[in-house]
């Protein structure tokens, strides 16, 4: 008998690989790579997607609950299968989930539930809210039997939060200060080894230095604590031990060998050395291999892999794009092959949402593409959404982000779409289905809305002939001034396409736009918005065309001997205002040949404030031309010469203006100690980083032409959470009302209605992390309207306490004059990065208004007396 027993285990582990191999054969988990540049990304949650067995949600460790956007919703991988028609049918060939892997399901010492996957305990094992292994190689089956791919979410900088520092922390002694986090479910540490080697005051732990034995990272900018302290009290893993690199090649490796998953998406990797991503990626290691050669043994030969890091490059520079780029190593030694594009990111959201200048974008697509930063630009990963961040929507209008949409679909690089994103969600994270959080009560995969059916599109003229997934980029044409035209062509083999924005909120004139095509040539529109009609190339390759506001178009050159407008420009400027810089109002003249047609004046191709010239019997004209119409500070701008009626502009001149703060002063005081709110109950968050920041002292404004600066001095000004626009524990509206133009009276969110005889036409919201500019049209009793660009300018200066705000004309609408306009401004809170007002209960708390239960209570704390703008 001793021998049978060796024999039926060698039997039963050959039926065991015999049974695999069927399964495998049966199953589709390995394909080749397919070519990432032509692929689309749709990002779900898996816990926010879709349910599709809800046995499995609730595991009673006091995780589930669906009406809290803290804990687990329900949603699962049989979800996902469920689903695959609707991810497919919006033109999304490969799929980004977030991590599946066993997590931490409920920290009891912040209260706050592992749902999203970011808080494993064990790298190895599918979590039981999502399903398990069968499931998780049935859902790989299952995408690529519709010739799509799978990508994982990885973490590999942290587990959950099983251990902390508490009380203070020791670097000598490493067990002084030590806690466990021995309430947290389903387990208070680690299952899978040696992450489960996580007690430093055991000497054998200790000694295995599986993890770094740190308490939390409070200065991001010291690189020992961000890349060995914990991450917001995840327990940071020891990514320099052999060990430990071997366990985590062999942990997500196995995924691609097991499952057949495609790619990675990886988070948090600024937290990691950065030398780790080249080892993880190609370390020669024969018993953990690294992940290209895993990948290349189950066929795989371009395993995608994208990181993730917040990081951001000022307009007009690339510091931002040569970090992001690092973390892909060299061609010498490459590392990842392709990151999640943070820089254009920004940028997207300084063009298309602020209406900055449409350089910022040539800049950036050409340090993306065309410089040799990033090694290979056509698989970067591509969004404009993701679950870290308040979604575009909340700081654009909806054209915004159908403009950015095109933009994504049309540039070189893999554009990512997060789930929500096709049906205008406003909340980070909230459920596709209907009994998950956040939902509203409804199911969410309704294929007939709008912007589902604007990304299907986008995808079909995406593959088309490769042009814009493969071909070359050349930025034609771009604004300095702000928004307005952006245009480029992409090329690929002998086909070109041509795409053409107006990020303005106005009509503007796109002036010689150089196509780099043959006169004769028609642009034929494939897909556009605001644009209906084809275009033909003009003399020199030129095309004049007014575009509507936030009008957009891609157009295919199609080889021609279309006739050409061959008429020419009967009118010129005579002045020498090139290059020239004016600090005072100044004259511009010219000369007109042709008296039968109506010439105009363009400046930054703006048509709302053209210029109708008015010649003499000789032809001569000439225009003075007001300082006040160009907005404060130093700014570049062209002007041309435009004939509508024969669509012919003339060759654009550059000049510079520079204007100094300057004009009609009116200044109000306002009581210390009066930020009690309306009713005068109200009591601030009792946080100790309240120092009176919501208590105006005094304000200031300064009108010239319609420009408008607004400069509020405050009791205090706070930068305690480092926020980009430098104040925080504010949030200021600032309301104005134009004279003549009929206005709103409710103030919208803030619960209450506008003083006597106050009726708005434009409110600013402007808070330390994001500024909106809203209309008056659309806005209800819950919502501020219609968001406008371009918005406003905010200067926070903590030594004067000041707030100053300034207002282009361009922002207002270009009124006649602000003279009459009346400005309304309150103050109260909001919640840094994510926004929103601060609530307010009966009690307040830490970092809650107190002092009333009422239902809908106002949300000011302090206001100001009306202002009228009054000229001297
Ligand atoms: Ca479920
Ligand atoms: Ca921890
Ligand atoms: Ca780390
Ligand atoms: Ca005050």
């Amino acid at each position: 008998m001793k021998k049978v027993i060796p024999i039926l285990l060698i039997w039963f582990g050959l039926l065991n690989v015999y049974s695999q191999e069927i399964d495998n054969r049966i199953l589709n988990l390995h394909v080749p790579s397919p070519n990432w540049e032509d692929q689309v990304i749709y990002f779900l949650m898996l816990d926010r997607f879709a349910d599709g067995d809800t046995t499995n949600n609730n595991q009673n460790g006091g995780e589930f609950d669906q009406k809290d956007f803290r804990k687990f919703s329900g949603g699962d991988i049989q979800g996902v299968i469920d689903q695959l028609d609707y991810i497919q049918n919006m033109g999304a060939t490969a799929i980004w989930i977030t991590p599946p892997v066993a997590n931490q399901w409920w920290d009891p010492a912040i209260q706050f539930s592992g749902y999203h996957g970011y808080w494993a305990e064990n790298f190895k094992e599918v979590d039981k809210h999502f399903g398990d292994l069968a499931l998780y190689k049935q859902l790989s089956h299952e995408i690529h039997e519709r010739g799509m791919y799978l990508i994982q979410d990885i973490v590999l900088n942290h587990t959950g939060n099983f251990f902390q520092y508490d009380g203070g922390y020791n670097k000598d002694d490493v067990s002084q200060f030590y806690k466990l986090n021995e309430n947290s479910t389903p387990v208070s540490k680690p299952t899978q080894y040696p992450f489960s080697l996580n007690d430093s005051r055991d000497s054998v732990q200790h000694n295995a230095n599986i993890y770094n034995w740190t308490p939390d990272i409070i200065n991001y900018k010291d690189p020992e604590q961000k890349l060995t302290y914990q991450m917001a009290g995840l327990d940071d893993i020891n990514t320099k031990n052999i060990v430990v690199r071997d366990v985590l090649r062999d942990s997500y490796g196995y995924w691609v060998n097991v499952v057949g998953v495609d790619g990675f998406r990886i988070d948090t990797i600024i937290y990691v050395e950065l030398d780790f991503w080249a080892d993880f990626m190609n370390s020669l290691s024969t018993e953990f291999s690294g992940i290209n050669q895993v990948a290349k043994n189950t066929g795989r030969d371009n395993f995608l892999t994208f990181g993730e890091t917040f990081i951001s490059s000022e307009p007009l520079q690339n510091n931002g794009d040569i970090e992001v780029a690092s973390y892909m190593g060299t061609k010498e030694k490459p590392a990842l092959n392709s990151m999640l594009n943070y820089p254009l990111y920004y940028s997207i959201n300084r063009v298309f949402s602020q209406g900055l200048p449409t350089k910022f974008m040539e800049y950036r697509l050409n340090t993306f593409v065309n410089d040799t930063i990033y090694r290979d630009p056509y698989q970067m990963a591509n969004f404009l959404d993701n679950h870290d961040w308040s979604r575009f929507i909340n700081s654009s209008s909806p054209a915004a982000l159908k403009q950015a949409l095109f933009l994504l679909y049309t540039i070189p690089g893999i554009p990512v779409i997060y789930q929500g994103t096709e049906h205008l969600f406003t909340e980070s994270r909230a459920s596709m289905f209907k009994e998950g959080w956040g939902s509203g009560g409804e199911d969410h995969f309704n294929q007939e809305s709008e912007i589902y059916q604007l990304l299907k599109s986008l995808a079909e003229v995406r593959q088309k002939d490769k042009v814009l997934t493969r071909g070359d980029l050349d930025v034609l044409h771009s604004s300095e001034v702000g928004s307005g035209v952006l245009a480029y062509k992409r090329t690929n083999n002998n086909k070109q396409y041509i795409i053409v924005f107006n990020t303005a909120d106005q009509s503007v004139l796109m002036s010689n736009l150089q196509t780099k095509a043959t006169q004769g040539d028609e642009l034929i529109l494939l897909k556009g918005m605001g644009l209906t009609k084809n275009l033909t190339v003009g003399k020199d390759g030129l095309i004049t065309d007014e575009l509507p506001p936030r009008a957009v178009g891609i157009f295919e050159v199609q080889k021609g001997t279309k006739n050409v407008n061959e008429q020419e420009l009967k009118a010129n400027i005579t002045s020498d205002i090139a290059n020239k810089t004016f600090k005072n109002d100044f004259i511009i003249e010219g000369k007109i040949t042709d008296l039968d047609k109506s010439y105009y004046l363009i400046i930054d191709d703006k048509l709302a404030n053209k210029i109708k010239l008015t010649p003499d019997k000789n032809g001569n004209w000439q225009e003075k031309m007001s300082l006040s119409r160009f907005s404060f500070g130093t700014e570049n701008h062209k002007i041309a010469l435009y004939s509508p009626s024969q669509n012919l502009a003339s060759t654009s001149q550059t000049f510079q203006t520079v204007v100094a703060v300057q004009g009609d002063k009116i200044s109000i005081t306002d009581p210390v100690g009066d930020d009690v709110g309306l009713n005068r109950n109200y009591i601030t968050p009792t946080d100790k980083s309240y120092i009176g920041q919501q208590d105006i002292k005094k304000v200031e404004t300064i009108t010239y032409g319609s420009n408008l600066q607004v400069t509020i001095t405050m009791n205090h000004v706070s930068e305690v959470w480092l926020p980009p626009n430098g104040f925080d524990h504010l949030l200021i509206h600032v309301f104005i009302d134009l004279p003549n133009k009929e206005g709103h009276k409710d103030l919208s969110l803030l619960n209450t209605t506008a003083p006597e005889g106050f009726k708005w036409n434009y409110v600013a919201y402007l808070a330390g992390w994001h500024n909106v500019l809203y209309n008056s049209e659309n806005a209800t009793e819950d919502g501020f309207g219609t968001i406008v660009t371009p918005t406003p300018t905010v200067i926070a200066n903590k030594e004067n306490k000041t707030i100053i705000i300034q207002f282009s004309s361009d922002a207002l609408g270009n009124p006649e004059t602000l003279e009459g306009a009346k400005i309304y401004i309150t103050t109260w809170d909001n919640n840094g990065s994510e926004g929103g007002h601060r609530v307010i209960t009966k009690e307040g708390g830490p970092f809650d208004f107190g002092g009333t239960d009422e239902e809908n209570p106002s949300l000011i704390i302090d206001d100001t007396n009306v202002i009228t703008i009054t000229k001297k």
